[in-house]
């Protein structure tokens, strides 16, 4: 760590949370199921037989967590709205996101909700899921319901959190619910959660067009592994699929051509019609980055599994036999290789190839199995993967790059999808036995770095 690296007045410093890894409390009020409290019932499907029953009960304990925000001196906290518990009878889980709002905004921190983080209703689902274009309807209307009640006091709403992983982890590979291993239907998925984006936006900015509406993406700083045709073909169909395959058609309103060539066997013909409900003007783009693809294409390998402690089949669709050699870089305790500089890459890129549009890093963080020693939790590993990658933020900033506020994944330790409780991203610990909150020296850390302005010498 060297030098200071201040960031402009009015930056936003967040943490990030959603619903199913934090909530529990999954049929108080009238909740009803989604995929996901489904397919964790489903026998080997999340390591340790894991569920999201409990988590961390921000139901019930939001108000401490508020508490602890305001501590750390947040000034923004990324939530998401379960669509289930929204929609329960009378009201009843709406009039929760009513509260954690209002305690939020008593507290002074802005909140910035997400509509869709991955918890589709189940009756959506056994009427064929994303796969089925009425979904995206769905979601409009749910989007509206909720901006009816919240539109007041939020400015800044997110649609769909990672289209990638909902789509391609969801249908294709299988290793997120709903856990199916249909490629062309994980396309047509992709193309109907970026409509459910447009629709959704069309109808909150109906209802009040001052608020400020928003996707978060995950995207990938992308590189082959050496200058073999084939590694150099591989990174262009990773990034065609992770990158580009979403936001070419939010920020440009067209598909890249290349990508539409690479899944082309599977009958993937989306109405150009769509193209201008998804390319609906955005107020800013969310990007969560966690790291890089190194990536060598060899047609002979087996496919490579995306990254679940049970992967086995591949999520990249139209292009299977990619593969992602190790550079030898450091690793999280998720394995992901750490490198800042694809932050800074994957942001400047975007300011350079697509419209000028506000930014934030809806999320950044960092894993590990890691337990306490003498009450707290020594994560300094956690702290310089976040220093790093504000400080490319920062680079970014300097480059010219509309970079408005970050969000570090996450506030508080939770359920890490297929990895269940055994990965931890929190500022946060939580004890799952007693659900005691007890901040990490990272939470020190980040509460010096928003006081100042930034990481420090
Ligand atoms: O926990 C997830 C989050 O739900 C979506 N983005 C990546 C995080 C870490 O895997």
């Amino acid at each position: 760590m060297s030098g200071a690296a201040i960031f402009p007045d009015g930056f936003r410093w967040g943490a990030a949370t959603a619903a199913y890894q934090v909530e529990g409390a999954t049929s108080a009020d009238g909740r009803a199921p989604s995929v996901w409290d489904t397919f964790v019932r489903r026998p080997g499907a999340v390591l340790g037989g894991d569920t999201g029953d409990v988590a961390v009960d921000h139901y019930h304990r939001f108000r401490e967590d508020v508490a602890i925000m305001r501590d750390l001196g947040l000034t923004s906290y990324r939530f998401s709205v379960s669509w289930t518990r929204a929609q329960a009878p009378g009201g009843r889980g709406l009039a929760f996101y009513d509260r954690l709002v209002d305690a939020l905004l008593d507290a002074g921190i802005e909140p910035w909700p997400t509509l869709y983080h991955w918890d589709l209703p189940q009756t959506l689902e056994d009427a064929g899921g994303w796969p089925v274009r009425d979904t995206a309807h769905r979601f409009a209307d749910y989007a509206a319901e909720v901006h009816a009640v919240l539109g007041d006091r939020v400015r800044n709403w997110l649609t769909v959190n990672e289209p990638w992983c909902a789509a391609f982890l969801g249908y294709a590979s299988g290793d997120h619910a709903p856990g199916r291993r249909e490629p062309a239907a994980a396309l047509h998925a992709a193309h109907h959660l970026m409509l459910a984006h447009g629709l959704a936006v069309q109808a909150m900015r109906a209802q009040r067009p001052d608020n400020l509406f928003g996707a978060a993406v995950n995207l990938y700083a992308v590189t082959p592994a050496s200058d073999a045709e084939a590694d150099v073909d591989a990174a262009r169909r990773v990034d065609g699929l992770q990158n580009r395959f979403f936001l070419d058609p939010l920020l440009l309103g067209r598909y890249p051509g290349d990508v539409l060539a690479d899944v082309e066997r599977y009958g993937f013909a989306p109405p150009d019609a769509d193209l201008a409900l998804i390319n609906q003007p955005v107020d800013h783009l969310g990007i969560n980055y966690y790291s890089r693809h190194t990536v060598s294409g060899d047609p002979d390998s087996a496919p490579q599994a995306a990254s679940s402690p049970f992967a086995e089949h591949s999520p990249w669709v139209g292009s299977e036999h990619v593969r992602f050699p190790s550079t030898g870089r450091p690793t999280t305790g998720m394995g992901w290789e750490i490198d800042p500089s694809g932050l800074a890459e994957v942001l400047v890129r975007l300011h350079r190839e697509y419209p000028a549009v506000d930014l934030y890093i809806t999320e950044n963080g960092a894993g590990y199995q890691e337990e306490p020693a003498n009450g707290t939790v020594h994560d300094a590993g956690r702290i310089g993967y976040l220093d790093g990658h504000l400080r490319a933020c920062h680079d970014a900033i300097g480059a010219g790059v509309p970079l408005r506020g970050y969000f570090t994944w996450s506030l508080l330790d939770n359920f890490e999808w297929a990895w269940g409780y055994s990965r931890r991203f929190g500022l946060v610990h939580v004890d799952y036995a007693t659900l005691r909150r007890a901040p990490k020296d990272s939470a020190r850390w980040y509460a010096e770095v928003i006081r100042r302005g930034g990481p420090g010498e």
